[in-house]
């Protein structure tokens, strides 16, 4: 088994690197691609160095299994072709092919099995906050359908990236120093000390575009009709995504039955006990695999409702992690090469 990592010096291909040596994935050797700024940086990967190959369109992908994506949209149409042409499996990070009906949208405790059928060898790794929402709706969806979703997000600083994580710690350090932020490039606004009502450009409906991800993608991976209306927010924690969620399903669910639910869930973890404050908070969930889940209660304004509180790490479950499970899964049924 080859594995190439293509993006590998950007925050998902670091994250890449230390889940797929954590998780032991199964391979034989792993290889890693960049653009002309990382080329030949070396990375350590369980005690071996391995140097960034430059990402070009040659025969580097022949005898690739599984080649995991994450170098943005652009990046992703421009070598879809090259990386797949030998057969390898292009599990892609980005937005590229997401929406495309042959390409599936795979989260593994939703549908690890559209996985199997890739016309094109792609395999689409959903938004990270959409990915952290279905795990939890997942479950409930098992226990009634859910008609209606609202959801609003809080959005870390990661989920923009290393360098916008960067920006974040230097605005903090410039307000401590000279009273005023002076870096912000990778924000339409300053970060620190504020909370910005936007993710990703506008879209003509007025919603953004990872606004529309949300409604879009969760109805491709659940197979549903739901609608789900979404609020991206983001705000000034470094790493892990938060999730205010309200969903109206076809029969009332029980707080007490929607706990039950999501604890016994894969890829959740129930943390809800008001009592003695406890719930999931992104400086907790920051570098933990599931998504956690608390603050569950009914929805005052709609006998069919229920509200939560998720939060999970964008850069693992969110983008890393999906996508190893993807392939674990892959592997586990004999269907790579
Ligand atoms: C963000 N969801 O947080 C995006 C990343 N895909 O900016």
């Amino acid at each position: 088994m080859k594995v190439a990592i293509v993006g590998a010096s950007g925050a998902v291909g670091q994250e890449f690197l230390r889940i797929l040596a954590e998780r032991n994935f199964p391979m034989d050797e792993l290889v890693l691609f960049g653009s002309e700024r990382s080329a030949g940086t070396k990375y350590n990967f369980k005690g071996k160095e391995i140097e960034v190959k430059l990402l070009q369109h040659n025969d580097d992908f022949k005898d690739v299994d599984i080649a995991f994506t994450s170098a943005g949209a652009g990046t992703s149409k421009e070598f879809a072709e090259t990386i797949t042409k030998y057969g390898a499996v292009m599990i892609d990070n980005s937005s590229a092919f997401r929406m495309d009906d042959d390409v599936p949208l795979v989260v593994p405790e939703c549908n690890a099995e559209d996985a199997l059928n890739r016309p094109r060898g792609i395999i689409a790794n959903p938004n990270c906050t959409t990915i952290m929402m279905v795990v939890v709706l997942q479950p409930l969806e098992k226990l009634s359908h859910i008609k209606r979703i609202h959801v609003a997000s809080y959005q870390s600083a990661s989920g923009a990236g290393a360098a916008a994580m960067a920006e974040l710690q230097q605005q903090y350090k410039e307000m401590v120093e000279d009273g005023e932020v002076k870096t912000v490039k990778k924000f339409a606004h300053q970060l620190a000390y504020n909370v910005i009502p936007q993710i990703d450009v506008f879209q003509p409906n007025g919603y953004t575009k990872e606004e529309m991800k949300m409604f879009n993608e969760t109805r491709k991976i659940m197979h549903t009709d739901a609608k789900c209306s979404a609020m991206c927010v983001r705000v000034s924690s470094l790493r892990s995504h938060s999730e205010s969620v309200w969903i109206e399903t076809e029969r009332p669910i029980s707080v007490e039955e929607a706990q039950k639910a999501i604890a016994a869930a894969p890829g959740c973890t129930l943390k809800d006990d008001p009592a003695t404050l406890t719930y999931p908070m992104p400086l907790e969930t920051a570098g933990k695999d599931d998504v956690y889940v608390g603050r569950v209660r009914k929805d005052l304004s709609d006998e069919n409702g229920l509200t939560f509180w998720l939060s999970g790490d964008q850069i693992r479950k969110g983008a890393a992690l999906n996508a190893v499970q993807i392939a674990e899964y892959l592997v586990k049924v004999g269907n790579v090469k």
